[in-house]
């Protein structure tokens, strides 16, 4: 018996040390370490043994079995060091390559401008509100004192989709239906940006569908001076401490009295140039103390209270503080002109 083990542990041996793969490893493994294999089978054996051979022969058989595994083991080692070697190899990534660039979308510049434009107001307390680009007649017009036979509700002018229903020509009617929200509540500061809706041939400096931001202040005692100190604040944060505004009396039918402000040229400091027409000024706002019949529609008594209303064109804004000649640029989306815009 001690010597079918021994012939047992060569042969094994022999076998081992010509092993090639991980696959005839196991194959081995399984061959002379199993349960059926040649050693659980003279082990089994071992109760025909007499009582002195038994603890001699179950140590040989140990012995064999240990001599075996060891060897197993050794070379299972190996295997598992390769394989992982081989899958570092595999995975290796070459730090040093050139990166691939991933094409980056921005912001539009017309969002930063009315980033811009919000976040200066809302520095003085305003809020912004929002409203819906398909609007009715009477918050468009009706409710801003533009009766029936104005020029401006002129089917020419506006984007009708029924009698009574049409794109807004202006973000005013989010300004009325605030009012009307806040049912005679003091005080509204509220800021509407958002796109507006005109019957225009576009060109280079209008076009049918564009930008406006209106702001709107009610209170008891909100005068003119108000208005002035409001816009003086807000071109001197957009266009440096040293711009100064200038008032010309003008009509809109929904403030009283009305005004055109322009703004001292930033381009020449006023000086003149091509961007002022060599005036010196810009015109970028029109503005009023809203009229009273507004007041009345929206639910404030105009009596108790007074209000101003501004109104400006982004798109104007942005092109003369970029030097932008043409507003078709802001929708046609040519790479080429947003990627001037990265990074102002
Ligand atoms: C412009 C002029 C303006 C307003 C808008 C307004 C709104 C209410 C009441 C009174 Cl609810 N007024 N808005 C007032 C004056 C001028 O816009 O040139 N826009 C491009």
């Amino acid at each position: 018996m001690k010597e079918r083990l021994e012939a047992l542990k060569q042969e094994a041996l022999q076998e081992l040390s010509a092993v090639g793969n991980q696959q005839e490893l196991n194959e081995l493994r399984v061959k002379y370490l199993g349960k059926k294999g040649p050693l659980t089978e003279v082990l089994r054996g071992m109760g025909a043994l007499s009582a002195e051979e038994r603890p001699v022969i179950g140590q040989v058989a140990n012995d064999v079995r240990a001599a075996i595994e060891a060897v197993i083991e050794e070379k299972q080692a190996t295997y598992t060091r390769l394989e992982t070697e081989n899958r570092l190899r595999a995975e290796m990534i070459d730090v040093t390559l050139p990166g691939r660039p991933s094409q980056q979308g921005a912001v539009h510049p017309l969002s930063k401008v009315i980033q811009e434009i919000e976040d200066i107001f809302i520095g003085m307390g305003y809020t912004v509100a929002e409203g819906p680009e398909v609007e009715q007649d009477y918050y468009n017009f009706e409710a801003l004192n533009l009766p029936k036979d104005h020029p401006a509700r002129d089917m020419q002018d506006s984007f009708y989709i029924t009698e009574e229903i049409l794109m807004r020509t202006q973000t005013s009617p989010v300004q009325v239906r605030t009012m009307e929200k806040r049912k005679g509540d003091v005080p509204i500061k509220i800021i509407c940006p958002g796109k507006v809706f005109r019957r225009d041939d576009d060109d280079a400096t209008h076009s049918h569908m564009f930008t406006q931001i209106e702001g709107l202040v009610i209170d008891r005692n909100v005068r003119m001076s108000d208005l002035k100190g409001t816009l003086l604040q807000f071109v001197q944060e957009m266009y440096g401490p040293e711009t100064r505004i200038r008032l010309r009396p003008s009509f809109f039918p929904f403030t009283e009295p009305s005004v055109e402000v322009d703004v001292s040229c930033a381009m020449c400091k006023g000086s003149g140039c091509r961007t002022c027409k060599q005036t010196g000024w810009l015109e970028i706002l029109g503005a009023g103390m809203v009229h009273p019949r507004v007041l009345e529609m929206g639910g404030y008594d105009p009596k108790e209270y007074t209000g101003f209303a501004f109104g400006m064109g982004v798109e104007r804004i942005a092109m003369l503080k970029y030097g932008i000649e043409d507003i078709r640029h802001f929708y046609t989306n040519d790479l080429r002109f947003l990627k001037q815009f990265l990074h102002v």
